[in-house]
């Protein structure tokens, strides 16, 4: 896979606008459903309070994400089927390829799925030991409104529209960016079912 040059959004935040054609997007949601038949989405919880999240999770690879009232962390199993994850189907690794060339594969696809009503507070992605390695991610459906921080939570934030298609790394100075997604635009894009958006985030661990 060919990507254009990446437009360089902030030090060490690059994003490829469109990255994948309409076909391409269909192509990998295809791909990312099928995977999701055996590792079906679950409703993750804070730790300590048990608060559910707005969205619903799934990982594909040998380590997944979760979270639970146990707080976050990366495992082998799906929590609910006790199974492996799906591999991480083959057209995410090529996009990884393509946009992190020095990088070694991906261990884990977080995959964020959002209805009308869900949002992501605003977090760092730091639970892995590999923060010399660049997360990448994919969106695929209904718009959102990105907002992009820096690595104190306080940190002047600004906002950012992620379309279908579009792909976006955090890697040296932006490893540990704080980052979120304030809301979606329901119905804006057609292709995931119901209006929504799904998140593709690849990782080493
Ligand atoms: C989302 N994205 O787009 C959430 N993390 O739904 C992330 O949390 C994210 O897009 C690290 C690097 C890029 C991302
Ligand atoms: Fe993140």
């Amino acid at each position: 896979m060919q990507l254009p040059h990446a437009l360089a959004i902030a030090e060490g935040v690059q994003l490829w606008p469109e990255a994948l054609d309409q076909s391409q997007q269909a192509e990998l949601l295809g791909a990312v459903l099928s995977a999701v038949e055996k590792a079906p989405f679950v409703h993750p919880t804070m730790p300590r309070t048990g608060t559910p999240f707005s969205v619903t999770q799934t990982n594909f690879g040998t380590l997944g994400w979760v979270s639970d009232r146990d707080g976050y962390r990366y495992q082998e199993l799906h929590p609910n089927t006790g199974k492996p994850w799906p591999p991480i189907p083959p057209m995410l690794i090529s996009l990884w390829h393509a946009a992190l060339p020095d990088a070694p594969d991906p261990q884990c696809c977080l995959v964020n799925y959002y209805d009308a009503g869900a949002r992501m507070g605003l977090h760092q992605d730091r639970d892995e030991t590999a923060l010399d390695v660049p997360v990448l991610s994919v969106s695929l459906g209904a718009k959102a409104l990105f907002r992009l921080g820096g690595t104190s939570r306080k940190s002047p934030s600004r906002s950012l529209t992620l379309h279908s298609g579009d792909l976006l790394a955090f890697g040296g100075p932006a490893r540990l960016a704080f980052h979120g997604i304030d809301r979606i635009v329901a119905g804006s894009c057609g292709l995931v079912p119901d209006g929504g958006r799904i998140n593709l985030t690849l990782r080493r661990v």
